[in-house]
């Protein structure tokens, strides 16, 4: 099994906690820092172990990461043996589509963060005692150079994201460590997510071990734009009324309805209890009976955000165990106001801050945004872009397969609904690392 002690709580359960503040930050005094790093904050990171168990969750979750200027401040300047982790976010900007650097937060435009410090708690107060205290701890050995505050979503929203729909329903099985599946779920091996376990075949330091590469997105959403253009685009169907036709071309871009049900499974009408049954919620292929894959886009469409991510059956048996992350983000700015709603337009920041783990950031994150996402021709030639995610420089997408009454027909989306901020690749280390390698 895996040693769950020395792996951080975030990276295959997730924090889950209703609030979240990413800490980044520049190390100003490596010196200084060190001691601090191994005194001050390794006894206060939560491993996994201690999320497992209610009664051993602290008020206030922590977590840390580095970039790999964090870690070469650091004077540690071995490999990790992966490129796109040593080149920076920044670098990368161009393949992953986004339409340009003016776009991004001023501080992820650059390789000037070193690292981020991940709280999470059920209160902004826990969170912000939690800060204090760290900050007189550090004192100036780091410097703070921006964060974002992020957090569920009020009430009934809880768990959904900015744009209504359910999420962190599909995240992968670890094998020796997921006990039970669920139906449908992926099961990759611990080296998918963790350096040097079982399936990572690249050569890392022997420190580095079940270590793990966070790729931070702040990804902005445009929820009142969104809402127009499904309100003036509904799917026209003489059984529907024109805000089920909405509702529909909205649950067919994302591939769930706002319930999490997944249109593969039920095509035409949300079913909130098939949303909300984890038994029954993944357990679904693209492939039925008398239907042909290759071509029937009745149930869900090419295109939809969750099969451009995960293609499931389209792949095949065996490629459906490539390219899988474990996400762990959380929304972040205020609900739609009034006017906002009433006008289409955002006037306040609101998002998805995205996060996800994997071994490989040329097999997980990067390699679902760049291949699959912004590729218009996968899952097979002129599905288009993703509706949701897809990022093409800021040009139009026009995207495939969104009317199950005419597969012919494309949409042309002239918005991003989802726009990058930026944001960095880093590297979240074991807490044995922390203390052998990376303080001393
Ligand atoms: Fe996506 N959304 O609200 O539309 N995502 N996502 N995502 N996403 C998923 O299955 C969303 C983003 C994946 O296993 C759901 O847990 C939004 C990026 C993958 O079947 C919903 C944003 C990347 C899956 C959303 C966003 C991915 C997934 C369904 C940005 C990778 C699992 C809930 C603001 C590059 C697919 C669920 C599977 C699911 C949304 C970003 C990837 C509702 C709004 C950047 C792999």
């Amino acid at each position: 099994g895996l040693n769950l002690d020395d792996i951080q709580g975030d990276v295959l359960i997730g924090m889950k906690k209703n609030r979240e503040l990413f800490y980044f930050f520049t190390i100003a005094n490596a010196a200084d820092f060190k001691p601090k790093l191994s005194g001050s904050i390794l006894p206060l990171i939560t491993s996994t172990t201690q999320l497992l168990d209610v009664s051993t969750q602290p008020e206030t979750a922590l977590n840390i990461a580095f970039s790999q200027t964090g870690l070469t401040a650091l004077n540690v300047t071995d490999s990790l043996g992966d490129s796109l982790f040593s080149g920076g976010q920044f670098k990368d900007l161009a393949n992953l589509g986004d339409p340009s650097a003016t776009q991004w937060v001023p501080e992820f435009a650059g390789t000037g963060i070193h690292g981020v410090l991940l709280f999470a708690s059920d209160t902004d107060d826990h969170i912000n005692t939690a800060v204090t205290n760290l900050e007189s701890a550090l004192g100036d050995s780091i410097t703070k150079v921006y964060s974002l505050q992020a957090g569920a979503r009020p009430g009934a929203e809880a768990g959904h994201e900015h744009f209504g729909f359910l999420d962190g329903i599909s995240n992968p099985a670890v094998t020796g460590f997921t006990a039970n599946p669920m139906a449908g779920q992926a099961v990759v091996a611990p080296g998918t997510i963790l350096l040097s376990e079982t399936g990572d075949a690249t050569t890392r330091p022997s420190w580095a071990k079940d270590g793990t590469f966070l790729a931070f997105r702040q990804l902005k959403q445009l929820v009142p734009e969104f809402n127009a253009f499904l309100t003036a685009n509904p799917i026209v169907d003489g059984n529907l009324t024109a805000e089920q036709g909405s509702d529909l071309l909205g649950a067919r871009m994302v591939g769930r309805w706002k319930s999490g049900a997944p249109v593969d499974l039920s095509p035409l009408v949300d079913d909130p209890a098939l949303g909300a049954d984890p038994t029954r919620n993944n357990n679904f292929t693209f492939t039925h009976s008398g239907f042909t894959l290759s071509s029937d886009q009745t149930h869900c469409p090419f295109s939809a955000h969750i099969r451009k991510t995960r293609p499931r059956s389209d792949l095949g048996t065996p490629e459906d165990a490539a390219h899988h992350i474990m996400r762990a983000g959380i929304p972040y700015g205020p609900e739609v106001s009034d006017s906002e709603a009433s006008s289409g337009t955002t006037s306040t920041e609101r998002g998805l801050a995205f996060v996800a783990y994997q071994s490989s950031l040329a097999n997980g994150f990067h390699f679902l945004q760049q291949i699959w996402a912004n590729n218009a021709n996968f899952v097979h030639a002129g599905t288009g872009a993703d509706p949701i995610i897809g990022a093409l420089a800021g040009a139009q997408r026009v995207v495939g397969g969104l009317d199950p009454t005419n597969s012919a027909k494309t949409t042309t989306l002239t918005t991003d609904f989802v726009v990058s901020r930026g944001g960095e690749y880093f590297f979240a280390p074991s807490l044995s690392a922390i203390a052998s390698k990376l303080s001393v």
